[in-house]
């Protein structure tokens, strides 16, 4: 179609049909062959394949420093009419060629990277350079943009020279420098990368963003590689858009996960047609991944300017094609006409066209308000330079040996991915089988037993000197992911915290942040700090702080628990206020009138009367009371029955608390310990307490915001020397030792197994915390996932579980007896007391009866006037005969008469009441025989009271 208007055209003004001559200039830098040779073959397949014009192309080597031979060539190329200039590619030489164009008014086309001087205010871009480069703002942009889809948390950048750095800059804006976020930058200054690298290693930092020219960045990796920063979780984010033109060679062998950016579209048709033009001189084939984007630019603003030209022209006021030339520079006085090569550049600006690097836009300025007025006043908005472009992320394949677009960057959409989840797991679940896991550990029990020889004294090599929770857990993960794997022990026997002396990690963190070591299983625990520097699987296990004590010892039986309501003193007052009271109304029925009363009930005028009160039966009175029973005799005068009364309230009183505490006190052998919980642990200050010093447990009661924690934290800190040991043995040792003196504070899981085997230990009260333990793996590990998703299984198939059980157990037979349920039933053992008692008063009960006996055979024998061996053998016989139920009374008149011939009544009247037991042995006897029992009226007289 363009063709046939151009036909037309030429037939309309009679032009000559001879091809015209258009001489363009291309300035090149020595060293950029291919560059040249797309120069050259682009402009000589446009000669061959279309016919009106004829294109020369003068091609020019400059050094990269000499701007005296550029401005040359620019003068030589306006004098024989060069209709436009190309190059060169380097911002040093290229600024005096564009200031050159712009004054000859020659379109100045290039194709590198360029920065506008930020520091001068008024810089305004060269009129006449038309920069086919992505603009460095919109690909700093976009570089961040990727980089902040990856979501890496430290990373280093590495950059060749200053000016650079403005297409990091938006980089540097990603992260604020804070803790979580390690960035750091680093100048590639000499050709000894290794130094460098080494520096980045030791920061442990594994992501690097690479910004170094192209021929330096095999150099650079192979360097890396010798350091040892090739490796599975180390990542390069290469920022070089030609980097994937480089052959990599054996160079990459693990997993290390190089990525980069790439703007050429190397499956478009027209880089296929332009590798065939390219290829067609003879010279040894160009590929498309060998194309640099310096070449693949090259064609496309060859290609951008001739289509342009060619749409110029046919407008008629265009077709003069006078180009301005070196003379005119020093004729200041030029015509205000815009000259043509002006007039085109603008065409050219406005023109769009896709080629190799897809679709080439120059985007409307958008400018500083100031500028903003400048274009209101101009018809068309200036249109300043390329923003609008695609980027291929591209991730280095070691199958492939060369790099593979995983995902393409969209100005609007951001990083879109083309393969999925599934298919990048399939691949490193494939690279997880032929990979082998060093697997850094620590001898801890029960997660690791180390031992290098077995029970037969023959050593033991490799994983078999381990065995454990920890073994065992690998084993299962391994059992479906299929690794191989190495156990090693950590060199410090420590899990890992921040040396803040020497600035670094040691224990297992440290292994893994310096490579050691793929993973680190142990009794780790996931915390913040730990997390920012490695990655954590799942946890595999919870686990709280909780507090180790011993075990409340169960009461040890006691026969006389029933004293145990009272404390012994309250059971002496008890006594001695007994014996006071009785003494005290023995006192006073002396005292008292009513108390007195006629010996015989029917006599009601006596002529002497007599108290039954003697110190024996105001004893039986206040006992018969405080015993709950009652007596039968009572006093009758007022003083007497208040204090009575008021011991029969003192009984009352007595008797109801000592019966409800008795109930508690008998059962109370059941399990309760004075600690409970933390709390208990913070109101006291008998029982001491501590933590691992410097421990993690420690580091809780520190920084806890709780005031419970606080109080104790005081507490611990205080004392910190005494309290707190510095191994968890030691506390466990303690707390055993000191029996019920000292709580230790550490983790549930290590207690656990102690409070398994120590039965005298048991944990109190709840967590005070909840973490878990967790298998450490490089930051960004792709393996990661793997294990996490291997240790939830575990944990849903009743694994996890099943393993701790078997590890955590006592061995068979050294196993805690069960703690005993308490129980309500009382056994022999709390109340045999009442029983030792009870037998204790029927001995005394027989005594008393024996002396009694001996007494009364003593009296039979003297008023019998038998011997005393006949007397006894009569009365044990009588006693011991059951069929006899009457007993003869014998003579007690000697006694009577004595009795009443004495005037101490009272105690007589003891001595009678002393032999009741005899005189009532035959009621018979006594109601008939009147006058030998004169107690038989007061007994009576006794029963009337009632
Ligand atoms: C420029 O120099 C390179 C080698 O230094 C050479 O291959 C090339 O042909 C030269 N180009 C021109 C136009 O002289
Ligand atoms: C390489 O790293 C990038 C960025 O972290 C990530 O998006 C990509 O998935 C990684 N590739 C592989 C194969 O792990
Ligand atoms: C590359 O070119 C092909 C066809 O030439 C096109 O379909 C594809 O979208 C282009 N790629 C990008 C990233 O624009
Ligand atoms: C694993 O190793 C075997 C033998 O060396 C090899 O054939 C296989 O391709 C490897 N697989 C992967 C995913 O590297
Ligand atoms: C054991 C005894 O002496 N029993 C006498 C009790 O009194 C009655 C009545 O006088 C006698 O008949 C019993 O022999």
């Amino acid at each position: 179609m363009k063709y046939i208007i151009f036909i037309l055209f030429v037939t309309f003004f009679n032009f000559s049909l001879a091809k015209r001559e258009i001489i363009v200039g291309g300035i090149f830098h020595g060293d950029d062959d291919i560059s040249q040779r797309v120069f050259r073959t682009t402009f000589q397949s446009i000669n061959n394949h279309q016919f009106k014009y004829k294109f020369t192309p003068l091609m020019f080597n400059i050094s990269r420093t000499d701007s005296f031979k550029a401005q040359e060539i620019v003068c030589k190329l306006a004098e024989i009419g060069a209709m436009a200039i190309f190059g060169p590619g380097s911002i040093e030489t290229s600024g005096i060629v564009s200031s050159m164009a712009e004054k000859l008014e020659i379109p100045h086309l290039i194709y590198h990277w360029k920065t506008k001087p930020r520091q001068s205010q008024d810089y305004v871009d060269p009129k006449m350079t038309l920069n086919f480069y992505p603009e460095s703002e919109a690909l700093a942009k976009t570089v961040a943009g990727i980089l902040i889809d990856y979501t890496w948390k430290s990373y280093t950048i590495i950059y060749e020279n200053d000016e650079n750095l403005i297409r990091l800059k938006d980089i540097l804006q990603i992260h604020q420098p804070n803790g979580d976020n390690l960035v750091t930058m680093m100048k590639l200054e000499d050709e000894n990368y290794a130094i460098l690298l080494k520096k980045v290693k030791w920061n442990q930092v594994k992501n690097v963003i690479l910004d170094i020219s192209t021929d330096k960045i095999v150099a650079f990796l192979q360097a890396a590689k010798l350091v040892g920063m090739i490796g599975d979780y180390n990542k390069y984010f290469i920022t070089n858009l030609d980097s994937y033109t480089l052959d990599y060679g054996d160079l990459i062998e693990s997993l290390v996960n190089i990525t980069s950016v790439r703007i050429n579209n190397v499956s478009s048709v027209i880089m296929a047609d332009a590798l065939k033009n390219i290829n067609a001189f003879g010279e040894h084939p160009l590929e498309a991944h060998q194309m640099p984007l310096e070449a693949a630019l090259i064609h496309d603003s060859i290609h951008f300017f001739v289509n342009g030209l060619d749409a110029y022209v046919q407008n008629p006021n265009n077709a003069r094609m006078k180009i301005g030339s070196c003379s005119d520079i020093r004729d200041s006085s030029r015509s205000s006409q815009p000259s043509f090569g002006y007039g085109l550049l603008e065409f050219l600006r406005a023109r769009e066209y896709t080629g190799i690097t897809n679709h080439i836009e120059f985007s409307i300025k958008s400018s500083t308000p100031k500028e903003d007025k400048e274009e209101v006043s101009n018809e068309s908005p200036k249109r300043g330079s390329r923003t609008e472009f695609m980027l291929d992320i591209l991730e280095y394949s070691k199958e492939l040996r060369q790099y593979h677009r995983i995902a393409y960057y969209d100005t609007t959409k951001g990083v879109i991915y083309e393969r999925s989840e599934s298919d990048m797991e399939e691949k490193i679940f494939a690279e997880i089988q032929n990979k082998t896991f060093t697997i850094v550990t620590r001898a801890e029990a029960p997660f690791i037993f180390y031992n290098s020889i077995d029970k037969n004294g023959n050593p033991l090599l490799g994983n078999d000197q381990f065995t454990g929770y920890a073994v065992d857990l690998i084993r299962r993960i391994q059992g479906q992911l299929r690794f191989k794997y190495i156990f090693k022990l950590v060199d410090d026997n420590k899990n890992g915290n921040f040396d803040k002396e020497k600035n670094e990690w040691n224990g297992l963190i440290g292994d893994i942040l310096k490579s050691r070591a793929d993973l680190a299983i142990a009794d780790l625990t996931i915390t913040y700090d730990r997390k920012k520097v490695v990655d954590f699987t799942t946890p595999f296990m919870n686990l709280g702080i909780s507090i180790l004590y011993v075990k409340p010892k169960p009461k040890a039986k006691n026969l006389f628990s029933f004293l145990d309501p009272f404390k012994t003193d309250v059971w002496i007052y008890t006594g001695l206020a007994y014996i006071f009271i009785s003494v005290l109304v023995f006192v006073l029925s002396r005292i008292n009138n009513d108390d007195w009363e006629s010996s015989h009930p029917c006599n009601q005028d006596p002529d002497e009367v007599e108290s039954i009160w003697n110190v024996l039966n105001c004893v039986w009175l206040m006992m018969g009371s405080i015993m709950g029973q009652g007596s039968d005799i009572l006093p009758k005068g007022s003083s007497t029955r208040i204090v009575t009364g008021m011991w029969w309230f003192f009984a009352l009183i007595m008797l109801a608390s000592y019966t409800a505490n008795l109930a508690a006190f008998l059962t109370s052998d059941r399990l309760s310990s004075t600690i409970n919980g933390a709390e208990d642990l913070a109101k006291q200050v008998e029982i001491k307490y501590g933590a691992l010093q410097g421990g993690s447990t420690m580091r809780f009661f520190q920084e806890s915001n709780y005031s419970t924690y606080q109080r104790m934290w005081a507490t611990m800190e205080s004392n910190a020397d005494i309290y707190n040991p510095p191994s968890n043995d030691e506390g466990v040792n303690r707390v055993e030792k000191e029996a019920g003196k000292y709580a230790f504070m550490m983790e549930s899981v290590p207690m656990e197994y102690q409070t398994k085997r120590r039965c005298t230990l048991m944990q109190v009260g709840e967590w005070l915390d909840s973490k878990g333990y967790g298998i450490a793996l490089p930051l960004e590990s792709p393996y990661r996932k793997f294990f996490s998703a291997q240790i939830l299984k575990l944990q849903e198939s009743g694994v996890l579980a099943q393993l701790k059980e078997d590890w955590w157990k006592a061995p068979p037979g050294k196993e805690c007896a069960p703690i005993e349920v308490p129980h309500d039933d009382l056994d022999i053992g709390n109340v045999g007391g009442v029983f030792l008692v009870l037998i204790g008063g029927c001995l005394v009960a027989f005594f008393v009866a024996c002396i009694e006996f001996f007494i009364n055979v003593q009296h039979v024998a003297i008023n019998e006037k038998i011997t005393h061996w006949d007397a006894f053998k009569s009365e044990l016989a009588f006693a011991f005969n059951f069929w006899i139920v009457t007993k003869p009374v014998r003579s007690q008149s000697n006694e009577i008469v004595s009795r009443k011939s004495t005037p101490q009544r009272s105690l007589k009247s003891r001595s009678r009441f002393g032999s009741e037991t005899r005189s009532f042995k035959n009621k018979s006897t006594r109601s008939l025989n009147f006058d030998s029992s004169l107690h038989e009226a007061t007994s009576k007289s006794l029963l009337n009271l009632h």
